[in-house]
């Protein structure tokens, strides 16, 4: 068995506070001095800060909201037959909670899943930030982080074609740090007073709703293709950015320019990156329609499988880090959100590493709940004058209002800080604390002057950059530092996909284009397609049934950047990832179904045994089983007469043809499929060829002759040369 486990190998290569410390600090006087000091982390207690706020309803009596114990199952009526009385508070109370249990979904990245982690700083940073985080290696601060999708509500599908969030709290010992980023590193404009005009454009059409959680609509395509600088970040989602295999399989970006502003008021220009520590992947789309349909909640299922197997996912966090004086040296403004910096120009220098590792206890109470804002930094951190980045730390307070109804959002417990907090707003609807002092207004001198003013110099205060100077006259127009060249980048992209990659992008295109209904769209947008590619806009073309442009090379060059292609980069890690064994119930024996399991442990793969019945260990019939569930098959041996005749050879226990569905289907879907002994022929008998991702049995072992799912030409050699070390011996 220790052979099947190098199967994977080659698989890889294809491819807290106490009650006692509440945070507002009102349990327990803190001391001025102790205040005003710079604070250590949340000791290690062992508790996260959050289990101060879980219920236990363990062995308990329900109450009503008020305390007093209490039954609710039937309502107060008048007599046998008679109406509910208004008097009965214990109905009132209970519906109209439930009338108010909803509060609105976010305007956008309505839909998503988040996680608690810890992020661990890899040394002391205070030679660029003074962010007191990234202070001390080894230094350990509470995360929570909530990936989603944009343009979907509530209910979409997680596979939904879309740019991804990737918004993570950093729970400082100096204060939240929101850092609100998306997987694709830049955005489709330049100016948040656009943002309106995006979203409407890619939301559902106005009179009848469709399409849900998609941009392939006239209006979409009409605002990309009249605003150009749509392109750069529509490239990254119609690659495999757009369609991850996973939250955990895709990097985040920060998008903007930051600074970062050491205690002495130094100050750099910043790029955040958090770089996946398993490596990026993708489905291919085909997939990702079914999965809309066959299991709407693909990403954070699992994302709260991989945490609950131990196995949680990983990122590296970085910062590209750049000089005041180089925010024009690039060929483009720095301030400019639709550009990347190349990393061959500035590396990305890695400060630490985040590991998600506890799930919500309660969707709504967190993930729901918690209000991110672009406008939470800390002493450290500074915005950059990105009009992008301006306008959002206006945009997501408002939109927290909003939603709450009200100031005191800040109080939840996802919220709130692990810091005291002082200060002097007061009341608002929902004010969870009880301010004793009676001076709330500065200067004071009732309170002895307190809560005194943090500066620079004095309390670690939050400071703006000295460095930063604005002159000049009021205008309202696109900053003429802004680049007008919207098609370069857009180019970079695509040269730096691998060549299936860059199918899979020319046919995401395709397929988005061709709902379109307006000729004057079609036409636009195979103009703007030229003006970065004549392949790409002779390809859609052709599609639409229009004729291919002649090439428009103002913008066409041959460069390449790295970090942009998923299939043409080995995947980092196997944990979390499921291998579907297709066997039959009647060959295979509980014994043989757990020690497969076993063999995969180490890597934290999951094996899911397939069979006709749940008989003998088997974890999933093929009634239930779908090519989506699985990164990868094996076609054991036993189970070859499940395939001999889709139709005769059916069991009474499955749908007719189940079994060489799923293997097709995951054919279909570029994943690794194995046909094991005398599997071999079903191989024959599905009739799926050899060659890439296809493995076949030679004397009783595996041997590669391919790439993950078929579509790794790059990474080719050097996998088959391991091919001899990593045969495997299954049968
Ligand atoms: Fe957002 N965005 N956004 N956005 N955004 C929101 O805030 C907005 C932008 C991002 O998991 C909203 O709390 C404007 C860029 C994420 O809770 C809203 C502009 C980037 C999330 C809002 C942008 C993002 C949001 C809706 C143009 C990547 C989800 C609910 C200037 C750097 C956070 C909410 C979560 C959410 C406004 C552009 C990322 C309406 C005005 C660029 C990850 O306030």
């Amino acid at each position: 068995m220790a052979g099947l486990r190098s199967f994977l190998v080659l698989f890889a290569s294809l491819g807290a506070l106490s009650a006692a410390q509440c945070p507002y600090g009102h349990t327990s006087a803190r001391s001025e001095s102790e205040t005003l000091e710079k604070r250590e982390a949340p000791p290690p207690t062992g508790e996260h800060f959050i289990d101060q706020f879980v219920v236990n309803d363990t062995n308990v009596y329900l109450t009503s909201d008020v305390g007093g114990p209490m039954e609710d199952q039937n309502s107060l009526v008048a007599g046998d037959r008679g109406p509910t009385l208004l008097e009965d508070f214990i109905f009132r109370q209970k519906i109209t909670h439930f009338d108010h249990e909803r509060v609105p979904e976010r305007a956008v990245h309505a839909r998503g899943a988040g996680a608690h982690g810890v992020f661990e700083s890899y040394g002391d940073f205070s030679n660029i930030t003074a962010a007191s985080f990234l202070s001390k290696a080894g230094k350990k601060t509470p995360t929570f982080t909530r990936f989603s999708t944009v343009a979907g509500s509530r209910g979409s599908a997680d596979t939904a074609r879309d740019v991804h969030g990737f918004a993570t709290r950093f729970y400082t010992d100096e204060g939240n740090f929101d850092l609100v980023g998306n997987n694709i590193p830049v955005f489709f404009i330049q100016d948040a007073i656009l943002f309106p005009d995006l979203i409407h454009s890619v939301k559902p059409q106005q009179d009848r709703e469709i399409p849900q959680a998609a941009t392939a609509h006239d209006s979409a395509w009409d605002f990309f293709s009249q605003q150009p600088s749509c392109l750069h970040t529509l490239f990254w989602a119609m690659a495999g950015h757009g369609i991850v295999r996973s939250f955990r399989h895709m990097d985040g970006f920060g998008v903007h320019t930051y600074r970062f502003v050491t205690d002495d008021g130094k100050t750099k220009l910043v790029k955040f990156h958090w770089k996946t520590l398993i490596g990026k992947a993708s489905v291919v789309w085909e997939e990702a329609q079914a999965l809309a349909g066959k299991n709407a909640d693909f990403h954070r299922q699992d994302l709260w499988e991989a945490i609950e197997s131990g196995h949680g996912p990983e990122w590296e966090f970085g910062v590209q880090i750049m000089e005041e004086d180089d925010a024009l040296k690039f060929g483009f403004d720095l301030m400019d959100p639709t550009k990347i910096v190349p990393e061959e120009l500035v590396p990305v220098t890695k400060l630490g590493k985040m590991t998600l590792n506890r799930n919500p206890t309660n969707y709504f109470a967190e993930t729901e709940q918690v209000m991110f804002q672009p406008g939470h930094i800390v002493r450290g951190v500074d915005f950059s004058e990105d009009p992008l980045l301006q306008g959002r730390i206006f945009s997501y307070l408002d939109t927290q209002l909003n939603r709450n109804g009200g100031p005191n959002f800040e109080q939840l417990p996802i919220n709130r800080p692990v810091v005291p907090i002082h200060n002097n707003n007061r009341d608002g609807a929902g004010q969870m604390l009880v301010h004793a002092n009676n001076a709330p207004y500065s200067p004071n001198t009732l309170n002895n002057g307190s809560p005194k003013q943090a500066t620079q110099a004095e309390g670690r205060g939050f400071f703006t950059a000295p460095n930063r100077s604005v002159s000049g006259k009021l205008q309202r127009a696109v900053r003429s530092t802004f680049e007008k060249d919207y098609w370069s980048q857009p180019r970079l992209i695509f040269n730096s996909l691998v060549e299936q990659e860059q199918q899979f992008l020319i046919n995401a295109i395709r397929f988005e284009t061709s709902h379109i209904k307006s000729a004057t769209v079609k036409t636009n947008v195979v103009k703007q397609l030229n003006k970065i590619s004549n392949k790409i806009a002779k390809q859609v073309a052709e599609a639409l049934g229009m004729t291919a442009p002649a090439p428009d090379s103002q913008f066409y060059h041959d460069k390449v950047t790295k970090g942009i292609s998923t299939l043409g980069t080995p995947l980092l890690k196997l944990a979390g990832l499921n291998i579907g064994v297709l066997t039959s119930t009647k060959s295979i024996d509980a014994a043989t179904v757990s020690t497969l399991k076993s063999a995969f442990k180490a890597d934290g793969v999951n094996v899911k045994v397939v069979g006709e019945s749940l008989a003998n260990g088997i974890d999933l019939t093929y009634s239930a089983a779908d090519a989506t569930d699985f990164d990868a098959i094996v076609v054991a041996a036993g189970s070859s007469k499940l395939f001999d005749d889709p139709i005769t050879q059916a069991s009474s226990l499955y749908p007719a043809g189940r079994p060489n569905t799923i293997v097709l289907d995951a054919y279909r879907y570029g994943k690794p499929i194995a046909f094991v002994g005398n599997a071999k022929a079903a191989q024959q008998s599905i009739q799926i060829p050899s060659g890439p991702g296809v493995y076949s049995d030679l004397k009783g072992r595996f041997v590669s002759n391919s790439t993950y799912g078929g579509m790794n030409n790059r990474t080719r050699e050097k996998r088959d040369a391991q091919a001899e070390d990593n045969s495997v011996d299954l049968a």
